[in-house]
């Protein structure tokens, strides 16, 4: 064999396997064509295992140009193969059409309980009048639940409120610990905390040993209020929840206000808003007798200012404590307070 005729024979496998390998169309056919000339008893094997049978200087110049071959050779099998692969997508991709003009799957958004959305509300409001807004414990001591707020340990007036208490005991034997009964322990906390002036309002939950029914619940949600300073008189307390009354339920909700006795206020009253349900007229909802009973308030009793190191001469203040569900209730026509804590969805979607 000579050396240009060896080159030569090179080349026509070369030409020969490039046509070939423009025909394959899938990957058995181009796994064939890899056998027959670059596998191990392929043409350009066999070439490259001739080469020991020539002279040196054809030995080289031949076993070159067969080396290049099988390198492009390779080469281009594998950008053949990617472009057999992209058209095999893109058949796929033509056949399962993609519509992208059809409408997506709705992403599942969450919103706020109605109750939250009343809390929110409620603090605005006050917000808006200048109070500031504080949390706090809702397992609570004995003492800040009742003690400091005027209701001694024995005291008849601590069956306003059926307790549950937690089992926790001191060393005395006694139970001290309680899931407070009403936010009114934050009006001890906050005061013993600061000095006057003192504009807060406190949202949170309380607990009480109750059974349930339409409009009451074992647990439930409360804003406080407490407003303290020089000169602070009832007629504070009346116009500020005048305002509130007027800002969340509008102005021709009726409004009434009656004597009531809270221990740690001095003069006691209770707020109502006349019936969503029967506007007045007397309707399973408000007990016949028209009004829906939404806070409790007063002025700050002087024994609970001296007890927290406040000069009961010097300041006066008011303080009220509000029912958020009885609220939401009034606003939404709810009849039953238990739908807010069912988890019902059909129920809560519609807020
Ligand atoms: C109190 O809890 C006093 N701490 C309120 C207060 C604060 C008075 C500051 C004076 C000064 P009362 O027990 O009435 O009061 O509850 C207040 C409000 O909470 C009620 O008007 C009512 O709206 C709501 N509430 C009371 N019990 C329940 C219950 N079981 N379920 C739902 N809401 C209730």
């Amino acid at each position: 064999m000579s050396s240009s005729a060896s080159v030569q024979q090179v080349k026509e496998i070369e030409t020969q396997a490039m046509e070939e390998l423009d025909a394959t169309v899938g990957v058995e056919d181009l796994d064939r064509w890899r056998i027959a000339y670059l596998g191990r008893n392929g043409h350009l094997t066999q070439v490259l295992r001739g080469l020991g049978s020539l002279d040196p200087e054809d030995r080289r110049v031949v076993g070159a140009e067969a080396n290049r071959a099988k390198v492009d050779l390779e080469a281009r099998m594998e950008a053949h193969q990617r472009d057999l692969r992209n058209s095999a997508i893109s058949e796929q991709l033509s056949q399962k059409s993609i519509d992208v003009t059809m409408p997506g799957w709705p992403a599942p958004q969450g919103r706020l309980h109605p109750i939250t959305q009343t809390i929110r509300d409620i603090t605005g409001v006050f917000r808006s009048m200048g109070f500031g807004v504080e949390e706090g414990p809702e397992v609570e001591w004995e003492r800040y639940n009742f003690d400091m707020l005027n209701i001694p340990k024995d005291h008849p007036s601590r069956d306003m409120w059926d307790t549950l208490w937690v089992d926790y005991m001191d060393q005395d034997g006694t139970r001290p610990m309680l899931l407070r009964t009403h936010t009114s322990p934050m009006q001890a906390r906050i005061m013993e905390a600061t000095d006057p002036p003192v504009r807060v309002i406190v949202p949170g939950k309380a607990f009480r040993y109750e059974a349930t029914d339409a409009t009451h619940e074992w647990h439930f949600q409360q804003v406080e209020g407490l407003a303290v300073d020089e000169g602070i008189t009832f007629s504070d307390l009346k116009g500020t929840l005048f305002e509130f009354a007027r800002q969340v339920f509008g102005e021709e909700r009726r409004v009434r206000f009656r004597c009531d006795f809270f221990p740690f206020v001095e003069p006691g009253v209770d707020m109502s808003i006349d019936c969503f349900k029967c506007d007045g007229e007397g309707c399973r909802i408000c007990g016949k007798s028209g009004w829906i009973e939404i806070l409790g308030a007063g002025m700050v009793h002087p024994a609970v200012l001296e007890g927290v190191g406040y000069d009961s001469k010097k300041y006066s203040g008011f303080a009220f404590g509000m029912g958020v569900e009885r609220i939401c209730m009034l606003l939404h026509g709810i009849d039953d307070i238990r739908l807010f804590y069912n988890n019902d969805l059909r129920f809560l979607r519609q807020f």
